[in-house]
């Protein structure tokens, strides 16, 4: 058997009278092969020697055939197709298929078309594949003569690479019927044969459509009668279909009896009574038989990811979410207020879209309504959800705000989510900078307008919230000015326990300042490539200031060039934070009266150790980095 399998169709020996011609072409084969042997028998054992340890595998499915009642029997069922690509891309020498291979039965002029179509399904397949005929593919003398013109021989047997492969037929239309469900007659004395003259082989692996050996086919003649003669010849593992299941049934006298009938046919979904769709490989080595059972829809090529199919994909998420725009609302003018305002949906895709948005308030103190509404959006379509949010004072209006949340899904199975806060547009008005020196001395700051950061609600992270001692723990006041030459930046912070023992990288675990820019004013979600962030803080007496955002891939040259001078007050509750930022940092090109760019502005505290967390004017640095929720800050004449 060291030749290996047999060429294709024309090395099968099947039943009655082809088989008799194939037998002696079979002697003759092997009497030329131990002649091959002895010629070759250094060279054999030099490679068998690198063989002997390899493994290979065959594939088993079955039940392929279409679902009963579909629209179109000649077309095999998507799962069967998609079992065909993943037996590719797994790779296997051989495959074998228990059975039901059609959706019969069907008038004689249709048999045809449902073998055309199978056909046209196998040639998908990248190796050999070898039928078993199944109930749907015979069930009278006529579908069995098309059988055997169409597909395979009933009853057949093959080598590969020195396993033994029986094929049977428990379909068996012979003589009226008179041995249906069993293996009797010609067939078992064909069988008797078979497993006389494959002795020698490594293991041999028998196929068949119906599990015989269950007793419900066929009463008790497999296991009187076949089950002895495959366990004398130490048949390896019998499989069959039928039962639209997996099931490995109880090894009798080494005799392995497994079901595989999920490849394509109606099938329930419960697993656990093994109801899924699978194959099944079977990995062969010389002392070992494994099998692998594959549920179908989990087998991937590599290029099931891309870096071209990710940036397409962010890039229909990122359109996704444009269809929900940022709601944004200007500090009201006085309090108590109430603003209305509304969510404006749009498709801005080119697909039809099934989209859900709910808005919710998580701190109940807005006096929102919770609103939900799914709709179907053809593209350019879509519809408004008004809403109301109240707020008591001035200190109210602050965040966290109600959030939208949006569930998208597209007819092709993508979906998006995306969760957005309500914007809270701060501003201020920047005034034209008179001298500055920049010592960590505010004298120079005086009546200049100042960002207030004093309010419980301005603190970051829940827990700051509740162990916050007040404004003397925490609290700032932040001033801008600016010059063409350059942004300058002032905080004067109030914190009760001065504490900074970190490095530059990690100075936001202790006390300091972070300012970031969102140059171009362009609101983005993740920070780009006008956008920058940077730490100030007074590390070992020295003013340091790190880079945390700096884009450099954006044209900028060299590295920022902001400075910095920090001066802790005398009685030490007191830090004055003075900086100078080039427009080139603030990421504003041309700056004159009237320019406006996003800024933001946190200050964190620790007074023992770690950060507690910190103050800020809106979110966007501390807890995620998100320009757009960053104030609004214009360039007064
Ligand atoms: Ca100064
Ligand atoms: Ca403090
Ligand atoms: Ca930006
Ligand atoms: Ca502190």
């Amino acid at each position: 058997m060291a030749g290996g399998e047999d060429a294709g169709f024309g090395g099968c020996s099947g039943q009655g009278q082809k088989g008799t011609s194939n037998l002696e072409r079979r002697k003759l084969m092997r009497r030329i092969s131990i002649v091959a042997i002895v010629t070759v028998a250094a060279l054999v054992l030099i490679a068998a020697i690198g063989q002997a340890a390899d493994e290979w595998r065959f594939v088993v499915m079955g039940d392929n055939r279409p679902p009963g009642g579909v629209a179109d029997p000649t077309v095999q069922p998507d799962t069967f197709l998609e079992n065909i690509r993943e037996v590719n891309l797994l790779g296997a020498d051989l495959v074998v298929i228990v059975g039901d291979l059609v959706l019969g039965p069907q008038p004689e002029e249709i048999m045809p078309a449902l073998w055309d179509g199978y056909d046209k399904a196998i040639a998908g397949f990248e190796m050999p594949v070898y039928s078993v005929a199944g109930n749907h593919d015979i069930w009278d003398a006529v579908s069995e003569r098309i059988y055997q013109e169409r597909v395979k021989p009933l009853w057949y047997s093959f080598d590969h690479k020195g396993s033994h492969f029986i094929v049977l037929d428990s379909e068996d239309q012979s003589d009226n019927r008179a041995h249906f469900e069993k293996i009797e007659g010609a067939q078992i004395e064909w069988l008797k044969a078979d497993l006389a003259k494959s002795k020698g082989a490594e293991h041999t692996f028998v196929f068949m459509h119906k599990p015989l050996w269950t007793f419900d086919y066929g009463g008790t003649q497999w296991m009187e009668e076949v089950h002895p003669l495959l366990a004398a010849h130490e048949v390896d593992a019998v499989f069959c279909g039928h039962v639209h299941i997996y099931e490995k049934n109880p090894t009798i006298d080494g005799v392995r009896y497994i079901i595989t009938g999920g490849a394509g046919a109606e099938i329930g979904d419960w697993k656990e009574e093994g109801s899924f769709h699978h194959f099944v490989i079977v990995r062969v080595k010389p002392d070992t038989v494994r099998l692998t059972v594959v549920q179908t829809g989990a087998i991937y090529a590599e290029d099931i990811v891309t870096t071209e199919s990710v940036a397409a994909f962010r890039e229909s998420r990122l359109t996704a979410r444009q269809c929900v725009p940022r709601v944004v609302l200007h500090r009201p003018a006085s309090f108590p207020a109430e603003v209305t305002e509304s969510l404006h949906i749009v498709n801005r895709t080119d697909k039809a879209m099934d989209i859900t948005v709910s808005l919710s308030d998580p701190t109940d103190r807005w006096g929102c309504a919770p609103i939900k509404r799914k709709a179907h959006l053809k593209p350019g379509r879509g519809f408004d959800l008004p809403f109301t949010l109240s707020a008591a004072s001035s200190d109210e209006w602050a965040y966290p705000t109600p959030e939208v949340s949006v569930m998208i899904r597209f007819a092709d199975g993508r979906k998006f989510s995306t969760k957005k806060g309500i914007v809270l547009r701060e501003s201020y008005t920047c005034p034209r900078a008179s001298i500055i020196k920049l010592d960590g001395d505010l004298s120079d700051w005086k009546g200049v307008p100042a960002i207030v950061l004093d309010n419980r609600l301005q603190l970051g992270r829940k827990d700051f919230r509740k162990s916050w001692r007040g404004p003397d723990d925490l609290s700032a006041r932040v001033m801008l000015q600016w010059a063409p030459e350059a942004l300058y930046f002032a905080a004067e912070v109030t914190d009760d326990v001065f504490l900074q023992t970190r490095k530059p990288s990690r100075m936001w675990q202790n006390d300091c300042v972070q300012i970031a820019f969102d140059g171009k004013n362009d609101d983005t979600e993740e920070y780009g490539e006008d956008d920058s962030e940077y730490g100030l803080g007074l590390i070992g007496g020295e003013s340091m200031v790190h880079t945390y955002f700096w884009p450099y891939a954006a044209g900028r040259k060299g590295t920022p060039k902001l400075t910095c001078a920090i001066r802790r007050s005398k009685d030490g509750k007191h830090v004055f934070y003075e900086a100078t930022v080039p427009w080139d940092d603030v990421g504003v090109s041309e700056p004159g009266a009237g320019t406006v760019f996003g800024f933001n502005v946190i200050v964190n505290d620790s007074d023992t150790g770690d950060r507690r967390g910190w103050i800020g004017w809106t979110p966007g640095v501390g807890e995620s980095k998100a320009p757009y929720y960053f104030g609004d800050v214009t360039l007064a004449e």
